[in-house]
């Protein structure tokens, strides 16, 4: 369980990425948007995740080793959801991510997986696009292609999505690990024309290198949804679809550092860290990590 009362003692010459977010002002060229949606296939508490993600910054400096600034962040604060509304909860999260319009960039703080649906409409809402139009990169153990028969969950927002119009063609999933998945969904991938790395294949960053090559030519602006539970359950405890054999914490921001430096990739998500499951902060701290990655110089 995250432990938010753990403050560390003061230093003035030791800044924390914590204050430095939450003194972010609007209009920054990073938006961080909180969406505490907690709707999974494994019943849990993600709807704590972005506080728990705020409060591990705290536990970061700004240092990025070099000297060099982090890019301005404005933090937007969480995205007020409908209580018992699955639909409803796409629908806001959708409206909120165009009414912010999404800015140079925007980053999602997590809630399960069931976000990724509402948020990428609204990105293609926010740059005035059709779906056509936007490509989708996911870093996940899992396909999320699971049935919408019974409404929006976090196992069904690539499903949900292509019922909505994005052309499989437009999708790249990289990291989906044996075993946690299903032929019937796999068979579902590959006849929308997902392009499937699978996590033996190849490492996270060629994955994405190669995943970010073929949709650039042919989409406009790209979506990273970032499924923590792409790294092996011994870093990421606190995501209950973490498995033995996914990926360190290391390969994962040698990823998204590739992720951050393509100016296509407009917005990305950071979801299922359930703080409820987590293990001495490991996973709320990885969270944090990336986040801090992708706005590196
Ligand atoms: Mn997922």
């Amino acid at each position: 369980m995250y432990d938010g009362a753990v403050t560390p003692r003061e230093d003035p010459q030791w800044p924390r990425a914590s204050h430095w977010l939450a003194q972010g002002r609007k209009g920054s060229p990073v938006t961080v948007l909180g969406v505490p949606i907690n709707r999974s296939v494994t019943p849990g508490r993600y709807d704590l995740g972005p506080q728990a993600i705020r409060q591990s910054l705290a536990r970061y400096s700004l240092w990025p080793g070099d000297g060099l600034p982090l890019t301005e962040c404005w933090d937007a604060g969480d995205v007020v959801l409908p209580e018992d509304d699955a639909d409803g909860e796409v629908a806001a999260i959708e409206e909120a991510v165009a009414s912010l319009g999404v800015g140079e960039r925007l980053v999602l703080f997590g809630g399960d997986n069931g976000l990724t649906r509402g948020a990428v409409r609204g990105l293609a809402r926010a740059r005035r696009v059709a779906l056509e139009r936007v490509g989708v990169i996911t870093l996940d153990a899992h396909f999320d292609l699971r049935s919408t028969e019974g409404g929006p969950m976090n196992g069904n927002p690539i499903r949900g999505l292509l019922e909505d119009g994005l052309p499989g063609r437009n999708v790249v999933q990289v990291g989906i690990q044996p075993f946690a998945n299903s032929p019937a969904y796999a068979a579902v991938a590959k006849d929308s024309g997902i392009h499937v790395v699978r996590a033996e294949d190849m490492s996270l960053a060629e994955g994405v290198v190669r995943g970010l090559a073929s949709l650039a030519a042919r989409v406009d602006w790209i979506y990273a949804d970032i499924d923590l539970d792409v790294m092996d359950r011994a870093f990421a405890p606190g995501c209950p679809g973490s498995r033995p054999g996914g990926a360190s914490p290391r390969e994962l921001l040698q990823a998204v550092a590739h992720l951050k430096r393509h100016p296509q990739v407009v917005a990305l998500d950071l979801v299922e860290l359930d703080p409820s499951k987590d293990i001495n902060d490991a996973t709320a701290l990885a969270a944090a990590r990336v986040f801090l990655e992708i706005v590196s110089p």
